[in-house]
């Protein structure tokens, strides 16, 4: 009898301390406490030896650590249908998880998106190409003569393997790609990265954005110029913005001019954002040359268009009056944060 009593409180220190590597601990304890050969039976089978006046006490004792090995059992059920090494009170899974970091768009990503949304209510399309081009695409095609000074090395990054091969000054090119395919009208705008070998300062970077836009058909007109963009600023910049059109010269266009609008700061009474003039420039422009139209195929009696091409940089510094053009490189927290919004 006592050494029966002895061997259940040996069993029931065993039972709570049991441990294994195995994957299935709860299997494990069935067969090695619960089973039909395990030592709770053999125990039992012990109270044959048990004097009769006892029987009714050890029944008891073995019953009361029949319970505790199930609810060890129970336990470890529990813990390994989780697939978790540890007992469930280790772990609250009520707790809320750790809130993510909200990201935001890129100012430059904003403004792009915007101009993209502007244009493409005026059945503008996007057209995308490739960041390193040939000569022919980047220069011949678009009239940029020989000794132009934007073919210099000084001017342009080269790529060494070949010397035709160039990172592209704007995003022109893909527009001469997409004359070249031959289908009309052509109504597009590209937006991309652009590389110039410039010293970089405040005011220049030797990359940045461009959206480049191209409306060719019969009888396009400066008017529709002048209308289109006049459209584009108001939507951008308000409907109280005034335009003004200079005339200006770039070898792919002919007339060429370039667009102000009123100061967004003084709202051209004059300031330092303006220099005093009330004006601001924004964007290049003008009427597709005839000899880039007949250089992609096009037959320039027939067909006419306009061009523009503005940075993204520039309209995004106008619309948050941002000083110095390194900030939007330089993965400044504390500068692109300003730029999360709600949604
Ligand atoms: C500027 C001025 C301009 C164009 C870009 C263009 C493209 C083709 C044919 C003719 Cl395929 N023109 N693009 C025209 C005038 C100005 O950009 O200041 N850009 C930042």
């Amino acid at each position: 009898m006592n050494n029966l009593l002895q061997e259940v409180e040996n069993s029931k220190a065993e039972i709570n301390n049991f441990s294994t590597t195995d994957k299935n601990p709860a299997e494990v304890f069935r067969i090695q406490f619960l089973g039909s050969k395990g030592l709770i039976k053999s125990l039992m089978g012990e109270m044959k030896n048990v004097p009769a006046e006892n029987r009714r006490e050890m029944g008891q004792v073995l019953n009361d650590l029949k319970l505790f090995a199930e609810n060890k059992y129970e336990e470890l059920k529990k813990t390994s249908d989780n697939g978790q090494e540890t007992t469930g009170s280790e772990v609250d899974l009520s707790l809320p998880g750790e809130a993510l970091p909200l990201g935001s768009r890129h100012p430059i990503s904003i403004v792009r998106n915007k101009i993209i949304s502007i244009f493409q209510r005026l059945g503008f399309a996007v057209a995308e190409g490739p960041e390193i081009e040939d000569d022919w695409h980047n220069f011949t095609a678009l009239n940029l003569p020989e000794n132009h000074p934007a073919r210099d090395m000084q001017d342009t990054f080269y790529v060494s393997q070949n010397p035709d091969w160039m990172l592209r000054t704007h995003t022109s090119s893909v527009q001469v790609r997409e004359m070249k395919k031959g289908k009309l009208p052509i109504r597009i705008i590209c937006p991309g990265r652009v590389y110039r070998n410039e010293t970089i300062s405040a005011r220049a970077h030797c990359f940045f954005h461009q959206v480049e836009g191209l409306y060719i058909a019969s009888d396009v007109s400066f008017a529709d110029l002048k209308q289109t963009l006049y459209f584009f600023v108001q939507e951008m910049f308000g409907n109280t913005i005034k335009v003004r059109f200079r005339p200006s010269y770039f070898p792919f266009t002919e007339p060429s001019a370039e667009m102000d609008i009123t100061c967004l700061i003084c709202g051209g009474t004059g300031c330092n954002v303006c220099k005093h003039t009330g004006w601001v420039e924004i964007l290049g422009c003008g009427m597709v040359h005839p000899k880039v139209l007949e250089n992609c195929g096009i037959d320039s009696n027939k067909y006419s268009g306009f061009a523009f091409g503005m940075g993204i940089e520039r309209i995004t510094m106008l619309k948050y009056q941002i000083k110095d053009l390194r900030l939007f490189s330089e993965n400044d927290l504390r500068f692109l944060k300003q730029f999360t919004s709600a949604v």
